[in-house]
């Protein structure tokens, strides 16, 4: 000790080594705990989607008149209240052709149902005769295109191909999430592929519902053509004997053009790997967007073929009478509704279930 107080060189020495050894130890300790925070911007995204998911898991089944309520608000309810307690007469028909041309039915589907209305005047004679006139008639529209018919293709010697379209955010992704579930809670072996390579963590979002719907997921994250993802998971669907293949797709509104054309080329694509696929080309539209979604129903169907329409965002939605346009209007089956953001929340599409919640 009194060799270290003589010697100041010595003190010095071990001076610097102490605050050396104490420094070190405070740098380590600093970078151990802010290791948790390099967490990539990826990680964090799937984070927060599996906290969304699961928080929606506690959310109780909504049934389909409550997710219908704005929409027969706005339609019957608007219709009712024109007529409320009295009889009907011709001086009503013009404020009902009013209701119906602001109910997101579609121009021909209106005046399918106008001159229903016109036709049977001499039999109606209150409320209840024209909810009746309406009910069947709508049916009938129904009808005609076989919606509700919520089976989708499945080929017995699998594979069978899904491919699914629509603007961005009518709810393709998470539709795609709903489905896979459903098919693999009834035993079959589904790949679901990350084809929208376009939006920032589509294929995050993609993975979550691969694990909540306890089913294979295609996304390789070299690949940025959506036809060589689409090619390559018909190929694994076919050499990994799985019954279904879902693709997804991206949806961008502001180059239409070029969609349409990257999307006839998946769906060519797929053709080379299974001559017959796809097997459905589903529509995914969002019930919100009213008027504009018999437009895109138009161009889609169009351009790829559409073999049944998706109809998303029922919940809430004031417009969902454009179910109604996608049959009458468009021509095209609805096979599914979509009533909230949880797997239980798709829906086969019941036109008997639909037009009574609705009138
Ligand atoms: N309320 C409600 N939200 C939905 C429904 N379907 C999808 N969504 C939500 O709509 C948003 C866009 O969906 P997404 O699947 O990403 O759309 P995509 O861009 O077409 O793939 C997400 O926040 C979904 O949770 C539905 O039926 N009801
Ligand atoms: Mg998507």
């Amino acid at each position: 000790m009194d060799l270290l107080f003589n010697s100041p060189e010595l003190l010095i020495i071990l001076t610097v080594l102490i605050i050396g050894v104490f420094g070190a130890f405070l740098f380590f300790r600093k970078k151990k705990k802010r290791e948790p925070l390099r967490e990539t911007s990826k990680e964090r995204e799937l984070k927060a989607l599996k906290e969304e998911v699961s928080q929606r898991e506690v959310r109780k089944l909504v049934s389909l008149e409550d997710a219908l309520k704005n929409t027969q608000k706005n339609f019957w309810g608007r219709i009712g209240e024109k007529l409320s307690g009295k009889s009907f007469s011709p001086s009503d028909l013009e404020d009902i052709e009013e209701v119906l041309y602001t109910s997101d039915l579609g121009p021909k589907t209106v005046q399918k149902l106008f001159s229903s209305i016109e036709n049977k005047m001499s039999d109606i004679s209150g409320a209840d005769n024209l909810r009746s006139v309406l009910r069947n008639e709508i049916l009938g529209i129904f009808k005609n295109v076989e919606s509700g018919s919520s089976d989708l293709a499945l080929r017995p010697d699998g594979p069978t191909v899904w491919m699914v379209v629509g603007v961005n955010g009518a709810g393709k992704t998470t539709t795609i999430g709903k489905l896979a579930a459903k098919m693999s809670e009834q035993g079959k072996k589904v790949l679901i592929a990350a084809g929208d390579t376009f939006r920032a963590a589509a294929d995050a979002q993609l993975k979550v519902w691969s694990e909540r719907a306890n089913v294979d997921i295609y996304s390789p994250e070299n690949i940025k053509d959506p036809s060589a993802i689409a090619f390559d998971a018909c190929t694994k669907g076919k050499a990994g004997q799985y019954d279904l293949v879902i693709v997804d797709t991206a949806g961008r509104l502001h180059t239409q053009k070029n969609l349409m054309e990257e999307l006839k080329k998946i769906k060519r694509v797929m053709a080379k790997v299974e001559s017959t696929a796809p097997h459905e080309v589903l529509l995914v539209l969002d019930a919100n967007s009213g008027q504009n979604a018999l437009m895109q129903a138009q161009e889609f169907h169009e351009a790829l073929g559409v073999t049944g329409v998706i109809i998303t965002k029922m919940d809430g939605s004031a417009k969902g009478g454009v179910a109604v346009g996608v049959a009458c209007d468009v021509g095209l089956p609805v096979k599914m509704i979509g009533v909230g953001e949880s797997v239980e929340d798709l829906r086969p599409f019941s036109p008997q279930d639909f037009v009574t919640s609705i009138i």
